[in-house]
């Protein structure tokens, strides 16, 4: 019993773990999106995802119907794709930091993507959600 409690504590422990460094590799995303902004053409009347350290920032993001999502690469070698694989879309070319990916989400549901080369062995896949 005590040690089932303790298991308990100690996944709730690594879980609180895990999602205090997912926020914080999204708010690195965020101050490095500042940096590298003006070099970017204005972000006006698009939605912006971060793509860093193997993350897609945020990792759930819902928009409306007919939004354009503008996917960033804020990384500072790592070259990234977008992947709309369950959607039936080919992968997006690679882009590298401070180079970006728009697609416009015109019909509503659920939008699992991922990245091309970092999906499997890194985990970077993140979905959308168009209402
Ligand atoms: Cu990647």
């Amino acid at each position: 019993m005590l040690s089932k409690t303790f298991a308990f504590a100690l996944l709730a422990g690594v879980m609180m773990i895990g999602s205090a460094q997912a926020g914080d590799v999204c708010e690195e995303a965020e101050a490095r999106y500042q940096e590298v902004k003006n070099e970017l053409p204005s972000d006006e009347g698009v939605t912006v995802v971060k793509l860093y350290n193997y993350n897609f920032c945020p990792p759930k993001l819902t928009v409306k119907a007919g939004t354009t999502v503008r996917f960033v690469n804020v990384d500072k070698r790592t070259s990234h794709s977008v992947w709309l694989k369950e959607a039936g879309k080919e992968e997006s070319e690679r882009f590298f930091p401070v180079e970006f990916w728009e697609f416009p989400f015109t019909e509503k549901g659920e939008y699992p993507y991922l990245c091309g080369p970092h999906w499997e062995r890194e985990g970077m896949r993140a979905t959308i959600t168009v209402e």
